[in-house]
């Protein structure tokens, strides 16, 4: 397919659906490859860059459990040269028609397979979670396994990034019985039919949301680990709304190893 008009289709997914899938893997298999090798050395506490992530609640060998690790890219340099890969960055912000892109975090989700029940993730969107957030922030989300169903892939609702969608938002996490269950609920008291649509991508390949857009994963069925990263981006048009407060989010972004500027457009 012609390029441009490629990514006007995603421009279009991205406005109507709150997400958008590009389905090619444009990450070279030896840096995924070398990723998920540098990921099991910061779970086992070795850290290139001298140091540690933000937060970290894995543990070698748990396969019971999500694990996450926040902010790898401080910890690692293949992890970011993995989220500052130059192909990726050039893609999303001709996806998003911006000028510059700044990293505002990254986190890793490992999901162990074999059914582990422990290990899905739950409802929510980003601006939910950090409600001082007010516009121009996206998560990219980059498997570093293929996906799919039975893989624990990422599901989101489309339309659920419109304050007018209709669709009822998540419980708490800890509310939460359970992904299926809680669709249910969503879908039970939403004033709309609510579709979630799981994304089937390669190792490799990308989606990309909206802030407000609800997304969650449910078990790993395979019989590997899933590995995920999702790559949080602000464009020039990012906002904070002063009268929320943003704790500990505010310094973190004045952190140039958390939050550098990874993209700016030269005429
Ligand atoms: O990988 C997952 O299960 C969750 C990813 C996620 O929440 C995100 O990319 O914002």
């Amino acid at each position: 397919m012609n390029i441009s008009l490629d990514i006007d289709a995603k421009k279009a997914d991205l406005e109507r659906d709150g997400f958008c899938v590009y389905e090619e893997s444009i990450i070279p298999e030896s840096l995924l490859s070398k990723a998920l090798l540098h990921t099991e050395h910061i779970i086992a506490g070795v850290y290139n860059t001298g140091r540690p992530p933000s937060a970290i609640n894995a543990k070698e060998g748990n396969f019971t459990t999500l694990q996450q690790i926040f902010n790898p890219h401080i910890s690692d340099y293949t992890l970011f040269e993995l989220v500052t890969f130059p192909k990726l960055l050039q893609l999303v912000a001709n996806i998003l028609a911006c000028d510059k892109l700044q990293l505002i975090g990254s986190q890793l989700f490992i999901k162990p397979g074999f059914g582990a029940p422990e290990a899905e993730t739950p409802w929510h969107s980003e601006y939910e979670q950090i409600p001082c957030f007010d516009g121009g922030s996206y998560s990219i989300w980059l498997p570093l396994t293929p996906v799919d169903e039975a893989s624990g892939t990422l599901w989101y609702i489309p339309g659920s990034h419109k304050p007018t969608s209709g669709i009822t938002k998540p419980r708490s996490r800890f509310q939460q019985e359970g992904f299926h269950q809680e669709l249910d609920y969503i879908r039970r008291t939403s004033e709309t039919e609510v579709s979630a649509i799981p994304i089937h991508l390669p190792a490799g390949g990308i989606s990309l949301h909206h802030g407000l857009t609800l997304h969650g994963s449910g078990v790993n069925h395979a019989s590997f680990t899933r590995f995920g990263i999702s790559i949080g981006v602000a464009t020039e048009h990012f906002r904070i709304n002063s009268h929320i407060p943003c704790g500990s989010f505010i310094e973190q972004l004045k952190d140039p190893q958390i939050a550098p500027v990874v993209f700016e457009r030269t005429m």
